[in-house]
Formats: structure tokens, sequence, C-alpha cells
């Protein structure tokens, strides 16, 4: 039988996350529209081993019960654009107010520095010190710059998921 394995997406409004998820799940883009509830789909990575991955929407969308998604999550996926420094420092606060849940402490995070096909997109070391991610120092991070829609760096990303998984 198939490991299933539970990880959470999120990031705030127009980071990606739903071309993303469809890119995963289908390798296609579909047509997104701002995140209401939740999408969730399902990512074999190996013959063992499937990503089961819950989009649960920027801190606006958010509803009212998306703690009870984070009982069995081990590892959360936050997407930035990258292409948009002005929206760092909001990323910033909703990431570790996320990250302050007593339900996801020592949980693995994965920043996925979306939108890396456009030209004035930021780098991975600019984006890791204005999420403060060095302050993480009490569970494992990673940060990998990815295009949802180019299709750019997704299934390296996953990987190294599921590999901060196995470590943790
Ligand atoms: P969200 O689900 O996080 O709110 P969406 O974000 O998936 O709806 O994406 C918001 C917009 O960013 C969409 O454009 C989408 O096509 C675009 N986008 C997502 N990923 C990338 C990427 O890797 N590169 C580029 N260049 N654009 C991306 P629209 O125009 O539909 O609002």
């Amino acid at each position: 039988m198939k490991a299933v394995i539970q990880v959470i997406l999120m990031g705030l409004d127009s980071a990606g996350k739903s071309t993303l998820l469809a890119r995963l799940l289908t390798g296609k883009v579909v047509k997104t529209s701002p995140t209401v509830g939740f999408n969730v789909g399902t990512l074999d990575l190996d013959k063992k081993t499937s990503l089961t991955v819950w989009d649960i929407g920027g801190q606006k969308s958010m509803r009212p019960n998306w703690r009870y998604y984070l009982d069995d999550c081990k590892a959360l996926v936050f997407v930035v654009d990258s292409s948009d420094p002005s929206r760092l420092p909001e990323a910033q606060k909703v990431l570790k107010k996320f990250l302050s849940d007593e339900k996801l402490r020592g949980v693995p995070l994965m920043v996925l520095a979306n939108k890396k096909d456009l030209p004035n997109s930021v780098t991975i070391r600019e984006i890791s010190n204005q999420l403060d991610l060095p302050s993480y120092s009490d569970r494992l991070w990673e940060i990998q710059a990815c295009s949802a829609l180019k299709g750019l760096g997704l299934q390296q990303a996953f990987i190294s998921v599921s590999k901060l998984i196995k470590k943790s």
C-alpha cells in the first residue's frame, strides 16, 4: 500500500498556489480563480509515496476551520511571488504567525520562490532574508526557486519536500 503524506500549501493571494497545484496534478495550467475553501490534490512521488497537497489559501480566504488540516501535516510549502518584493513583509508576517501554531511545531518548511521566469524576480537569498528564514533554527527549512506557470523546478521541489520530511 502507498504511504500518503499530507502537505500544506499556503501563501499570500496571487503567489501562484492554484497554478502550482494544477501544474502538479495535471501537468498543465488551468484557469485559476481566487481560492475559495480548499483545493486538494495528490502527487505521486514514487511507487511507494504520494503527497496529498492541501491549498489552504491566503490569509484572507482562510476559513475558521483550517486548523483541522494541520493535524496530519508533515510539511508546509509556503509560496511567494518573487517578482513582487513589495509583498514580502506581508508574507513574512503571515508565515511567522502561521508557524507559531503549536500544531506546526518542528514541521519542516519549504519556501518556493515562484515566478522565477519573470525578469524582475528577486534572488532566493533576498527572499530568505526578507522572510527571516535564518531565524527558524528550530525546524528544517529550505528555499528553492520555481515557475508554476512554466513547470520549472516543481518536481525537484517536492522531492526536496519528501527528503525534508524524512530528515525531520
Ligand atoms: P493564488 O492561487 O496563489 O492566488 P494564482 O495564485 O495561481 O491564481 O496565480 C496568480 C497569477 O500569477 C495568475 O495570473 C497566474 O497565472 C500567475 N502565475 C502563477 N505562477 C506563475 C509563474 O510561475 N510565473 C508567472 N509569470 N506567472 C505566474 P493571472 O494573470 O491569471 O492573475
